[in-house]
């Protein structure tokens, strides 16, 4: 089935056909030739002719007595002709692809959804809950972790999964502050003033992109949200002063920048030893493309609040490289080598080692301020390409019900397909659907004409996936997500391998095996369900989103403090691990938290979220 057929083809146009525009007479003739098929009276072909001639006629009249806005400007370039005052040219050319109208339904979307503001108090008390699981969170950590990377609640201990900086204080400062928690936020200010600075000069060996996107990005956009910039957010008067957080994430980046430095190409270095500021290739010697393409976001941001171009330099360095390496339609590998600056291998995928690649290319377009013709043009256009590679290479349908879900290429787009989708891969549905809208709702991004054909093709597909991320945890027991689910096709299939939730419409379709059972906490379909939210507000989102916190407030939370990875989520009760990872507080439960919550607390057309949901602002332009 979808083999032969890429979702492009078979089903994009085929749903979006309703978006094109026929022209008036076209609509005419073939409703007339439509009634012909059931009424006697035009069923013989005198009486078709008539008819039509007949219906020519009021069209020209009506055509004439309508003067379109656009036709002095026509009339002006001399391009049509006119026969006493009807264009002939418009009824004969192929009419332009158009926006559709919004449908009967979207109107009532519209009505009933809360023009942004939170007056339901469901959803209220609902954000409350979301506020109060963090707060659990962060009291377990502070009890048993406090300074460490991360929590294992089952032991009651921290460990230092990231390197030793306190990860997890970082990522959660920013939540803290859009959730007005103002103690936490002194708590974990005053950490990151006494220590961290410390902390960096000391430490070992640090993955460079995962201490940029949690470390570094915690930071930044704690320094933004405390009135950085002058001022430009505060958001809370607790803890530091926002130069606090600058100094330490220029000192922390400028450890950083030697990843860049030491490698002999644009491409950096995995790791790096902070304390002698001198970086190494990860063992093997490949970085992953995600890794060094997910930087960027954070290095900008550095430089236009410090002033210092240098981090910006070296970050788009890589972008601008990677733009001049072959591709499969606009589709990358998984590793690069940062000897070579090549491509290494021709395994292609949207998780791990792929993911955020794809989401940085739109993010910085954005970050620059989303123009056309600018330096950064070059960004949408990779981006652009890379999901019409995605919708041609990589998006299939599963069987028997059809939940569309995108798949992997391990040996390049000459090799088998493989039905395989990483959780991570549900940060997806929201990046499509930012990058149509840019950030605008979809019925103020339709009045304003800017969607174009392939923005709701790529919209589409975002409700698409959205739903199967959704189903990856309706299929379930525990009502959570595995880590990797396959999809049975009609080329893959394996018995046995349901996810536990008998009732659920998509038993068949999703299968897990028992390496995959696992659930870290991850943020990525609520992620997306708060992007598809805001930009839809189609409040089915949030439902979801909630089915989602409850479940991981039956299964994962601890009794003596804190959140926990669970090992197997299609059993109940599902066996615990032992971690509550940091994007737990810095993703998971901000978004939640978001998505039940008021629209214009960091809007969308204002900042961008980086891959741990750290918001920054978009560049003024
Ligand atoms: C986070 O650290 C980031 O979202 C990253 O891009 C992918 N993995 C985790 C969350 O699952």
């Amino acid at each position: 089935m979808s083999k032969s057929l890429p979702y492009s083809v078979k089903d994009v146009h085929y749903d979006n056909a309703k978006f094109r525009h026929r022209s008036p007479l076209k609509v005419l003739s073939q409703s007339l030739l439509t009634l012909n098929t059931k009424r006697d009276y035009a069923s013989c072909s005198t009486g078709k002719f008539l008819i039509l001639l007949l219906v020519f006629g009021i069209a020209c009249l009506i055509l004439m007595g309508t003067k379109n806005p656009d036709d002095s400007a026509l009339n002006e370039k001399g391009k049509v002709t006119f026969v006493g005052g009807l264009r002939l040219g418009r009824l004969l050319r192929k009419p332009p692809r158009i926006p559709p109208r919004l449908s009967p339904d979207e109107g009532q979307l519209k009505d009933s959804a809360t023009n942004g503001s939170n007056s339901d108090p469901k959803w209220a008390a609902r954000q409350q809950c979301v506020k109060d699981a963090f707060d659990y969170a962060w009291s377990g950590y502070r009890k048993f972790a406090m300074g460490y990377d991360e929590l294992m609640p089952i032991s009651q201990r921290g460990v230092d999964g990231l390197g030793g900086l306190g990860a997890t204080v970082v990522d959660a400062l920013d939540t803290a502050m859009i959730m007005g928690h103002g103690h936490i936020v002194s708590e974990a200010g005053a950490w990151v003033e006494a220590h961290l600075l410390e902390r960096i000069s000391q430490k070992g060996q640090v993955n460079l992109f995962e201490t940029t996107i949690r470390v570094l990005g915690g930071l930044l956009s704690a320094y933004h949200l405390s009135g950085g910039e002058h001022g430009a957010m505060n958001m809370t008067h607790d803890g530091p002063k926002p130069d606090v957080y600058l100094n330490v994430a220029k000192d922390l980046a400028d450890r950083l920048l030697s990843a860049f430095n030491s490698s002999p190409t644009a491409v950096p270095y995995s790791d790096v030893i902070l304390r002698e500021s001198t970086a190494h290739p990860a063992p093997g010697g490949m970085s992953s493309t995600a890794e060094v393409a997910s930087v960027q976001l954070e290095f900008n941001y550095l430089s236009a609040v410090s002033g210092d171009p240098k981090y910006s330099t070296e970050a788009m360095k890589v972008l601008a490289h990677i733009k001049t390496l072959p591709k499969t339609k606009g589709l990358v590998p998984i590793y690069i080598s940062p000897q070579s600056g090549e491509f290494v291998g021709e395994n292609i995928r949207l998780g791990s080692r792929g993911d955020s690649y794809y989401e940085y290319l739109i993010k910085v377009w954005l970050q620059q301020g989303g123009k056309m013709n600018s330096n950064f043009t070059y960004l949408h256009d990779m981006y652009t390409e890379a999901m019409k590679g995605v919708r041609h290479l990589l998006v299939r349908k599963s069987v028997p019900k059809g939940l569309v879900f995108v798949g992997e290429l391990p040996y390049g787009s000459k090799g088998e397909f493989s039905p395989k989708m990483d959780h991570l891969v549900c940060f997806l549905p929201g990046t499509l659907a930012l990058g149509a809208t840019k950030g605008l709702t979809k019925e103020k991004a339709l009045a304003e004409n800017l969607l174009s054909f392939e923005d709701l093709e790529n919209l589409k597909l975002a409700e698409d996936l959205a739903k199967a991320c959704f189903e990856m945890y309706e299929v379930t027991a525990t009502g959570l997500a595995p880590e990797i689910a396959y999809f049975h096709t009609e080329e893959y299939s394996e018995d046995g391998l349901e996810g536990g939730n008998k009732s659920s419409v998509y038993a068949k379709d999703i299968i897990i095996k028992h390496a995959d059972r696992h659930n870290l906490l991850r943020p990525e379909t609520v992620e997306s369900l708060f992007v598809l939210y805001r930009i839809t507000k189609d409040t089915k989102y949030r439902d979801q989103g909630w089915q989602i916190f409850e479940a991981f407030e039956k299964y994962t939370k601890v009794k003596s403090g804190g959140y926990t990875s669970l090992d197997d989520v299609t059993e109940v009760p599902p066996h615990r691990r032992d971690k509550m990872e940091t994007f737990f507080l810095g993703e998971t439960l901000k978004y939640l938290y978001l998505l039940f919550g008021d629209d214009s607390v960091i809007p969308l057309d204002k900042f961008v979220f980086n891959t741990e949901a750290h918001p920054l602002p978009i560049r003024n332009t």
